[in-house]
């Protein structure tokens, strides 16, 4: 099969799905779109994509979009016990459906441009909703945790938690507070698909 993954290297989204890829071993092909001139506005990526969002992934002539249908139609990275896979949809939930859409590029520039917040402003909107998350999320892996957010197998928790720490950390959120969830993603670090997946790794980066 022919999998062409559409992201930028910062996008957070982008990057659970490089792991969620990574994990199941698959080959893609990366297209990358700048962000920050508007690249996911274009004519030509609202035609394969109409939300104007990172990711998409091109599988053989289809178009999926939406982070996480992506990777669970990649192949859930999920438990089989149903009350488990409940938790891990319950962690990646808390992260891309709660924390990461308040954080997101469209937003901050709307809370600038419409409503006039300067940096700090920003920054503390950023800081307040991720560490809101995270404190959750340090309950749920005390909980349920091991080497990964849930347990000692990688899931959708991790390819969401990973980049969500990343981007607490490029927007200087103090993570002291975090301890297990710090843990699970140096942790993950040590691991090749989650390497492959970074930023920094990315063909686009600068
Ligand atoms: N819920 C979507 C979120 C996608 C999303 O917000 N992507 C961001 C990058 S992380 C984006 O494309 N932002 C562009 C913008 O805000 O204009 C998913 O999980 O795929």
């Amino acid at each position: 099969m022919n999998l062409t993954l559409h992201g930028y290297w910062r996008s957070g989204a982008a990057w659970r799905v490089r792991i969620a890829l990574g994990l199941k071993g698959l080959d893609y092909t990366a297209v990358p779109h700048d962000l920050r001139i508007g690249a996911q506005a274009s004519p030509a990526y609202l035609a394969l994509a109409p939300q104007g969002l990172v990711p998409a992934l091109e599988a053989d002539g289809a178009v999926l979009t939406q982070s996480l249908a992506i990777m669970e139609w990649l192949e859930p990275l999920l438990p089989t016990d149903a009350l488990a896979r409940a938790h891990v949809r319950a962690m990646a939930g808390a992260i891309a459906c709660d924390i990461h859409p308040l954080n997101n590029l469209r937003v901050l520039q709307s809370l600038r441009h419409d409503l006039g917040a300067d940096k700090a402003q920003i920054a503390a909107w950023e800081a307040r909703w991720i560490t809101t998350g995270f404190a959750a999320l340090e309950a749920s892996v005390a909980r349920h945790g091991g080497r990964f957010a849930f347990g000692d197998t990688p899931t959708l928790a991790d390819c969401c938690l990973i980049p969500q720490i990343g981007s607490a950390r490029r927007f200087g959120v103090d993570l002291a507070a975090f301890p297990r969830l710090v843990a699970v993603d140096a942790h993950c670090a040590t691991l090749n698909p989650f390497r492959a997946a970074a930023p920094a790794a990315q063909s686009d980066a600068d």
